[in-house]
């Protein structure tokens, strides 16, 4: 695996691959929004289907909300529309006439969604509600936009929205959602640091945030995902109320989490390399790539394996491609290099003769024959160990990349020299919190979840008692 282009800009690297993997063009004339193209929708289809499913397999169900929503509702939640407002693309007009009521397009659908929860709300037989839906939603991004992480049209936006009757409950929600995010992502095999984001960065409404990060290859920290416990403002807001048993009637506590696209960039720059693209095989959109390698005195045999072996494969439901395209072997194989497909097959003449095929795995670019009879079971164990090879580097480098300090300045220095993500111990206070923050040269992801600094630790700040781990990076 040489990763040498990609250290040296990675920025270009990704850019490059969108590109040329046949992911998405970047070149839409409106900035921040990005086409789709035919291999990078397979790829995302495939991703979030994973994510569907872990919210179905937990009882959520998929509704659609629309996309606009009128600005008296939208104003309604103080917060929010302050965290919000300076993001929000605004519809004015219908055809020729001015519209009496702006029309907001969605930056995210909690003022759609909970004017319509109180209306099914009326008694604790109707909670919990448990809803997600996968949409687009427009946010006037002022930070520099980038393909598949600061976009302004966010168009794969999973928006999971839940209201309780207890505050517990919603407390186990928040749970629940972090443990689907965490088996998203060890399916991705992207590894990443779960902390409660600091008080000055939580979501705009919301009482607290947790949020996922992974650690890009150029020493960046990027959030994948954040859930967020809402307390009862959204339902003061908006009426949402129960009556219970007696007849009496309370505030609804709610919480959301969301993951988008990003998901989909994390796993493309977290598994790739100079050669471009190395997709994990549950996500690859092919998973084994057949080249018949011809020879000029008979091109007949190779192909009529090749075929042969795709219908085998197939029948142990894999997604084969047999590649009999009039280019050269080389060509193809830097043509499904790029694309990342984790294993290739050839078949040559003396092959054919051996009965047996020769297999190349993407993330390593090992060699072996696999002989005609154990080609399925070899397969599938072959593809089992890329996906195991693709999860254990990427959380070692990642657990390589997050280092514990004690002292500021050795931080900073760390941080500037290496990226990656420091460990600081913190008393917990706001103004410590951004101290540290500052004098080390990067942002404050959080506190780190279920993690506790040593018994002795002190705040690098204001020396008092350490009870929480900060963790601190430079970040997209
Ligand atoms: N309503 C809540 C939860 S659904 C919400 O909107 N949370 S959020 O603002 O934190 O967004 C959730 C996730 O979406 C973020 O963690 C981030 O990974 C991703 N995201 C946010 N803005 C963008 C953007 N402009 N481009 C790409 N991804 C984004
Ligand atoms: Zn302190």
């Amino acid at each position: 695996m040489k990763r040498e282009k990609w250290q040296h800009d990675f920025s270009v690297w990704f850019g490059d691959i969108l590109q040329d993997a046949d992911i998405m063009d970047t070149r839409y004339p409106v900035k921040g929004l990005y086409v789709w193209l035919p291999y990078g929708m397979k790829l995302r289809n495939r991703i979030f289907s994973i994510l569907r499913g872990l919210h179905e397999a937990k009882g959520h169900q998929e509704v659609q909300f629309p996309l606009l929503i009128p600005e008296t509702l939208f104003q309604k939640e103080a917060d929010h529309i302050k965290g919000f407002g300076g993001q929000v693309y605004w519809v004015t007009q219908g055809g020729h006439e001015k519209l009496d009521v702006k029309l907001a397009l969605r930056p995210t659908s909690e003022t759609s969604m909970y004017p319509m929860f109180a209306l099914w709300i009326r008694t604790h037989a109707d909670l919990p509600i448990k809803v997600y839906q996968v949409v687009n939603i427009f946010r006037y991004e002022t930070k520099m936009t980038k393909p598949m992480i600061r976009l302004r049209e966010v168009t794969t936006f999973k928006e999971a929205h839940t209201a309780h009757a207890t505050e517990e409950e919603a407390e186990a929600q928040v749970k629940e959602a972090v443990d689907i995010y965490r088996r998203f992502y060890d399916d991705l095999g992207v590894p990443y640091v779960v902390s409660k984001r600091p008080t000055w960065d939580t979501f705009a409404g919301a009482h607290y945030s947790i949020a996922f990060d992974t650690l890009t290859p150029d020493g960046k920290a990027l959030q994948i995902g954040t859930v967020h416990n809402l307390g009862q403002n959204f339902a003061k807001v908006y009426g949402l109320k129960y009556e219970d048993a007696e007849g009496k009637r309370h505030y609804v506590y709610q919480t959301c989490y969301g993951i988008s696209e990003r998901s989909v960039a994390s796993a493309i720059m977290i598994h790739g390399d100079d050669g471009g693209l190395c997709l994990p095989p549950d996500v690859a959109p092919v998973q084994v790539v057949i080249v018949p390698i011809p020879f000029k005195e008979n091109e007949v045999p190779a192909e009529k394996v090749a075929t042969e072996i795709k219908k085998e494969l197939e029948t142990s439901g894999l997604r084969v491609q047999l590649d009999n395209r009039d280019i050269r072997p080389g060509n193809k194989f830097y043509y499904w290099e790029r694309r990342g497909v984790p294993l290739r097959i050839e078949i040559g003449p003396k092959d054919i003769e051996k009965k047996q095929v020769i297999a190349v795995r993407r993330d390593t670019g090992e060699k072996q024959s696999i002989t005609m009879d154990y080609l399925k079971a070899k397969v599938k164990q072959t593809l089992e160990l890329v996906t195991e090879n693709l999860k254990a580097r990427a959380l070692k480098a990642l657990k390589e990349s997050v280092k514990d300090f004690t002292d500021i300045v050795a931080a900073r220095e760390s941080l500037k020299k290496h990226g990656g993500i420091l460990r600081i111990p913190w008393c917990g206070q706001e103004s410590c919190g951004q101290e540290i923050a500052d004098k080390s040269g990067g942002e404050m992801l959080g506190e780190e979840v279920n993690s506790l600094p040593d018994h002795s630790s002190k705040c690098p700040v204001c020396t008092k008692k350490a009870n929480v781990n900060a963790l601190v990076a430079k970040t997209y």
